[in-house]
């Protein structure tokens, strides 16, 4: 039986609830380029443009048709019914795992549903989209509201506390993550250095460099229940 479980989960994981990913065919970078979106100098170059990419996704979230999926559902099942630590690590911005139930839960790229003050760095729940009139209530002059979202060339979030937990779990599982964002590709590397048991679930075929112990080649919401099944029997490659 594992006592100290470490998932990490990435945009395919979300993909079976209509949003889209980042780098497959319809990703959401291919209507804008990286630097234009999830920069700070994107966002200081157009900070309208920006905000109507962060404003149309938190909308989007509002959509009926965009539920957990039972990939999420079986991680919520996990927190529930799991007699160890665990903790699921996200780089999704969101909501999906706190609608599904998971508590012990960290938005290592922050969240869709909050803003930033950029003076203070106080965290607010997001009531109305990004705009000029969306400013802080933590200074005079009041401060235009940034998304509380990790850009590339910012410091994720959690950082410390992530690594406490990686080299401490015994079980490492990455979900619908094409490992090429860092430091969350990294992970896997610092969990199984500590001796941790490491698999990945993803539709894709496992890359010839991969350094999982374990790869489910399947849709998320397939294998993570079957995965969290075994794992609740402690039938899975029980140490
Ligand atoms: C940092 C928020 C340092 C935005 C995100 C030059 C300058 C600066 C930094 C760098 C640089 N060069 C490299 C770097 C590092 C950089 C980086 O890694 N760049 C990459 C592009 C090479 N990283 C950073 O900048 C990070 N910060 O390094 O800071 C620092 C140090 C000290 C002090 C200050 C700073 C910050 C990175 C965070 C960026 N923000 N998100 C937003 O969401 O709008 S990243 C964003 O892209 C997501 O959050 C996510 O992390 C990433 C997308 O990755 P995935 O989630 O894996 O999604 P993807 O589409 O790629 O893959 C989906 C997978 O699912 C696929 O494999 C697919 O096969 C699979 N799949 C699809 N459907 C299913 C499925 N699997 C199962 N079932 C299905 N149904």
């Amino acid at each position: 039986m594992y006592h100290h479980i470490v998932v990490l989960t990435g945009a395919g994981i979300s993909a079976e609830s209509g949003l889209k990913t980042f780098r497959d065919q319809d990703g959401l970078w291919e209507e804008h380029r990286i630097e234009d979106v999830a920069t700070p100098e994107g966002y200081q170059r157009d900070p309208v443009m920006v905000e109507q990419f962060y404003n149309h996704r938190w909308q989007q979230l509002n959509d009926p048709s965009v539920v957990p999926n039972a990939a999420h559902e079986a991680l919520a099942k996990l927190e529930r019914e799991f007699p160890g630590k665990l903790l699921v690590v996200t780089q999704n911005v969101d909501n999906l795992h706190e609608r599904a139930g998971n508590r012990q839960l960290l938005h290592m790229h922050g969240e869709l549903g909050k803003g930033r003050c950029p003076r203070s760095r106080q965290i607010f729940t997001l009531h109305e989209p990004f705009g000029p009139d969306n400013c802080c209530t933590c200074c005079i002059p009041a401060q235009r509201l940034r998304p509380h979202i990790v850009w590339f060339g910012e410091m994720p979030l959690g950082m410390d506390r992530i690594h406490d937990e990686l080299e401490r779990c015994d079980l490492f599982i990455a979900i619908g993550t094409s490992g090429t964002v860092y430091p969350a590709a990294g992970f896997v590397e610092i969990a199984s250095h500590h001796g941790a048991l490491t698999a990945e679930v993803n539709i894709a075929e496992k890359d010839p460099h991969s350094l999982f112990h374990l790869h489910y080649q399947k849709m998320a919401s397939e294998a993570v229940p079957q995965l969290v099944d075994k794992i609740l029997k402690g039938s899975l490659f029980a140490k």
